[in-house]
């Protein structure tokens, strides 16, 4: 993967001769002594939330693998988290067997020297499994729905380049037709889940700007039929990128635009319709023409998108 590097870093237009300076996303620090990605995440989570994150973000919760990897993590735990947070989570938890930490990755805690806080771990309770970096550098074992602030993690070595998308995400592909790049997900959810996927992804939930456009998502839906689509769920469609949250009736895309104004508004005969008077959301059916439907009832497939 490093060899495709230098085609990453030139597409991003950063010298390729600085390669002490990789880039894998605007939001993550490189660490050369550590030769990852970090970033910290300010907001507080629960240990599964701040887990489906970082892998959102095509990351990893950190599992401290030295202790200069925990020195740096103290380093910017003081450097920006605010005094009164005593500590943020990483990847390590017991939740499959009492007693027995494992990384994210299924390993055992991979340091010989004691990382444990004093009198750790306690499993206070017996509801204690999962595992945050106290401002000492030691572990402390919490509750998971504790919520605590975390840091996510990518190697160096397991950066993949997308240069045409400029991304590291192999998943989006162009389309210069439309002059974006798309991400098509097959794991249902909520149009509110889809906004943070693709938002996590620094990307935004598809947005219909002609009529190759919707040709475009007409066509790779019929490149997934509903037969094809597992579980079950609303299958007649994707989420998009529109709404009218804001003030019922006036549809804008989630970048602000009126739908009126984004080079494709053609509703499907008798919508928009509010139905229940309950509907925010943007949905395009198999058919190509646009629906609007609940926010969060109902689980669909969408794409992530992003410009060229
Ligand atoms: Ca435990
Ligand atoms: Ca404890
Ligand atoms: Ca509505
Ligand atoms: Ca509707």
């Amino acid at each position: 993967m490093f060899r495709f590097l230098p085609v990453l870093l030139y597409c991003l237009g950063i010298n390729s001769a600085k390669m002490t300076n990789p880039f894998f996303r605007s939001d993550y620090t490189y660490e050369p002594s550590q030769e990852s990605f970090y970033k910290i995440h300010f907001e507080t989570k629960s240990w599964l939330e701040a887990r489906a994150l970082c892998e959102a973000e095509g990351t990893s919760l950190v599992m401290p693998e030295s202790k200069p990897e925990i020195e740096y993590l103290v380093k910017i735990m003081n450097d920006n988290l605010p005094e009164n947070v005593i500590a943020a989570y990483i990847g390590i938890h017991d939740m499959f067997s009492e007693g027995i930490f494992v990384t994210l990755t299924g390993r055992d805690v991979p340091i010989a020297h004691n990382y444990w806080a004093p009198g750790e771990p306690t499993n206070s309770n017996n509801t204690e499994h999962c595992v945050h970096i106290l401002r000492s550098g030691k572990y402390n074992d919490i509750v998971c729905s504790n919520r605590y602030p975390f840091i996510c993690k990518k190697t160096l070595e397991s950066l993949t380049a997308n240069p045409r998308c400029a991304t590291s995400d192999l998943a989006y592909f162009p389309n210069y037709n439309t002059s974006s790049c798309y991400k098509l997900h097959l794991t249902p959810k909520t149009w509110t889940d889809a906004f943070a996927t693709c938002h996590a992804e620094q990307s935004y939930l598809a947005i219909v700007n002609s009529a190759d456009e919707a040709q475009f998502f007409k066509e790779q839906l019929a490149d997934h039929p509903p037969a094809s689509l597992h579980g079950d769920f609303f299958k007649d469609g994707i989420y998009l990128g529109f709404h009218d949250l804001f003030s019922e009736g006036s549809h804008v895309t989630i970048l602000g635009t009126p739908l009126s104004q984004t080079g494709f508004a053609q509703w499907s005969p008798g919508q928009p319709d509010n139905a229940g008077q309950n509907e925010n959301c943007g949905h395009m059916y198999r058919s190509g023409l646009l629906n609007d439907i609940n926010c969060s009832s109902y689980k669909l497939i969408f794409f992530c998108e992003r410009d060229i």
